[in-house]
C-alpha cells in the first residue's frame, strides 16, 4: 500500500508521502478561477483522470443540476439537485446552475487530503495528538524548526514552506481575504461578479457592509442571553481539585 517518495507511484493514503492532485494540472493557488457574470448560465464538466481516487467535488455557494454523464444527457426529470458531485476514476459530470449569487465560492475535492500536497518528508503522522508545550521543549533542545502535526492539523505548513522531495509539488496555500488560505490541491473559486465586461480575474470579492460575520462584544452577548466566560483555551487544566 505505501510507496517511497520520490517514486512515480503515489499513495495518496500518506499525507507526507507524494500526494498530488490537481485540476487541469494546477494546484491552488495557481488554479485559475472560473470567472461568471452575475446571471450567466454556468456549466461546468469535472474528468477524473486518476488511476485511483474518486473525487466528490463541491461548490459552494450553489446547488446545481447534474445534466451529464460519459452516457450524454440525462432526461431533465432524472437530474438530481446537488452541491456535490462524485467523479469516479475515469468518469465525467457535468452540472449546471444560473449564477444568481455573487462572491467567491470555493470548488474543491471533498476528501481532506485531496486539498493538500506534499508537506514535507520523513516524518511520524500525529494528527489528534495534543502536543501542549512539546514542541517548545523539543525546539528549545534538540531541533530548533520541530512541529509536531497536533490538535490544529498541518494548516501551518502552508507557511512554512519546509524543504520537499524532488520530483514534487510543494503545498504553499496563499493569503487569502481574511486569513492565509492553507489549502492547495484540489480548490479552486468560482467568481460571480455584478457588471463585469471581461472574465479576467476580477481578485477579491468586496463584501457588501454587515455580510461578514465579526466577533460579538460581550454586551451584545449579554443582550442575547449568552453569560461570557474567560475565552476557551486548549491547554487550560481542569477547574476543579482533587483532595
Ligand atoms: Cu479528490
Amino acid at each position: 500500500m505505501s510507496s517511497d517518495t520520490g517514486t512515480s507511484r503515489p499513495n495518496p493514503n500518506e499525507m507526507t508521502d507524494f500526494n498530488i492532485f490537481t485540476f487541469n494540472a494546477k494546484i491552488f493557488p495557481a488554479t485559475e478561477p472560473m470567472v461568471a457574470k452575475l446571471g450567466d448560465r454556468v456549466r461546468i464538466r469535472i474528468a477524473s483522470v486518476a488511476a485511483m481516487s474518486h473525487h466528490p467535488i463541491h461548490l459552494h455557494g450553489y446547488q446545481f443540476r447534474v445534466t451529464e454523464t460519459d452516457g450524454g444527457q440525462i432526461p431533465e426529470s432524472a437530474q438530481q439537485v446537488e452541491t456535490t458531485v462524485l467523479t469516479a476514476i475515469g468518469q465525467s459530470r457535468t452540472f449546471d446552475f444560473v449564477a444568481d449569487q455573487p462572491g467567491d465560492w470555493p470548488m474543491h475535492c471533498h476528501m481532506t487530503h485531496h486539498v493538500m500536497t506534499q508537506m514535507g518528508d520523513k516524518f511520524p503522522n500525529t494528527i489528534g495528538v495534543q502536543p501542549g508545550k512539546l514542541d517548545e521543549k523539543i525546539r528549545a533542545s534538540l531541533l530548533p524548526g520541530y512541529m509536531t502535526m497536533g490538535t490544529n492539523g498541518m494548516g501551518e505548513m502552508a507557511e512554512m514552506h519546509m524543504k520537499v522531495p524532488r520530483n514534487s509539488l510543494p503545498m504553499i496555500g496563499a493569503p487569502g481575504p481574511f486569513d492565509v488560505i492553507d489549502m492547495s490541491g484540489l480548490l479552486t473559486l468560482l467568481k460571480v461578479r455584478e457588471g463585469i465586461t471581461s472574465y479576467d480575474d476580477p481578485g477579491w470579492y468586496q463584501h457588501p457592509p454587515g455580510t461578514v460575520a465579526t466577533v460579538a462584544a460581550n454586551d451584545e452577548m449579554q443582550r442575547d442571553g449568552v453569560k461570557v466566560g474567560p475565552p476557551p483555551s486548549p491547554n487550560r487544566k481542569p477547574d476543579h481539585h482533587h483532595g
